[in-house]
């Protein structure tokens, strides 16, 4: 018989039916529960400016990203199901705040060239972070990933072009996309987690094959990547230590602060309340509509039985 050991050891998918240790599961959970949390309470920032988009066009392409975060959630929420929890506990973790969602949903959006920042920066960051979760060694949690990439990807495009869009236009849009990327960009580096010497989880969550990459790695991987772009679109990173190391072939970047990453962690962050406060809301609002469904999807039920 194939063991959980096994599967691991061939690099080969564990599936829902497989044994599998008791942490790992508690691992899975936590992290995919995150994650789910983050895509709906995502929406929030950008959502805020869906009747602000300057044309048609921006309107059309912000809705369709913040229905994809929505879609992404729902993928989450169901590879997670999985593993033995209901939606509704993990939707109660998070309201109760015993669950956590990504710190950079605890940032204001200012502006409209914020927008273009999200994109750009968070879904970038995104994109590194997830691409080798498409690898990951959970398979219901590696198959969400793969379409829930190729959406970021997208998404990392279309914020990219409209700050091309600012930067490039009159001196106040210029101005506007540089502010956006001054206040984004260290939160973005924040995204990956604490530095690897203080990182809890990412020493067994590599030999589980859950993580491939360290918070360190990924983090620098992004910057590698980011810092050409910035270039491409006449922007300016916020940090005078950012130079080119030959010998690493990699950027050198100042210190990030991460004293302002556990804080917001913590709760302590512009918008914690806010966010916390809307999502509560919005679930309080819907209730009437999970009642209808449940209540038409048991009258289905029925009339099966019925028939039967
Ligand atoms: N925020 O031991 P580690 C998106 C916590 S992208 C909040 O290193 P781990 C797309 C961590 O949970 C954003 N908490 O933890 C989008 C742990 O606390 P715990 C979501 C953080 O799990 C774009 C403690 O610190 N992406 O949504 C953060 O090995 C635009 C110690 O940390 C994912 O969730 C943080 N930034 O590594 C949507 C990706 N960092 O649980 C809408 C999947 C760390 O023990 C609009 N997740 N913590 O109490 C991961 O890859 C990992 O969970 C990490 C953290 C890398 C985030």
């Amino acid at each position: 018989m194939t063991t959980f050991d096994d599967l691991i050891a061939a690099q080969e998918r564990v599936e829902p039916r497989d044994d599998m240790p008791d942490a790992y599961r508690a691992t899975l959970v936590r992290q995919i529960a995150q994650h789910a949390h983050s895509e709906i309470i995502g929406m929030q920032p950008e959502g805020n400016w869906l009747t602000r988009a300057p044309s048609l066009r921006r309107k059309a392409i912000l809705l369709a990203k913040v229905q994809d975060e929505a879609g992404h959630g729902l993928y989450l929420y169901a590879a997670a199901e999985t593993l033995g929890v209901s939606r509704d506990e993990l939707l109660d973790a998070l309201h109760g705040g015993k669950q956590k969602y990504s710190s950079i949903f605890n940032y204001p959006t200012l502006t409209w060239a914020d927008m273009g920042a999200i994109g750009w920066l968070v879904d970038g960051a995104a994109i590194v972070n997830q691409v080798p979760l498409c690898r990951c060694s959970y398979g219901p949690y590696a198959r969400a990933m793969v379409r829930i990439c190729k959406e970021e990807s997208f998404h990392q495009r279309q914020g990219f072009e409209l700050l091309q869009t600012l930067s490039h236009g009159t001196e106040a849009q210029h101005a506007m996309a540089q502010d956006a990327v001054d206040r984004w960009w260290w939160p973005a580096l924040m995204m990956f987690g604490p530095p690897d010497d203080a990182s809890t989880h990412s020493t067994q969550s590599m030999a589980w094959g859950i993580k491939r990459f360290s918070n360190d790695a990924l983090r620098q991987r992004f910057v590698d990547m980011t810092v050409p772009q910035a270039q491409v679109l006449g922007l300016t990173l916020p940090d005078p230590d950012l130079s080119w190391d030959a010998e690493r072939g990699s950027w050198d970047f100042g210190e990030i602060d991460f004293t302002e990453l556990y804080e917001v962690v913590k709760g302590n962050g512009p918008c914690n309340a806010q966010r916390l406060g809307a999502r509560v809301q919005a679930h309080e609002d819907g209730a009437w509509v999970r009642e209808a469904a449940a209540a038409y999807a048991a009258k289905q039920t029925q009339k099966g039985r019925d028939v039967a």
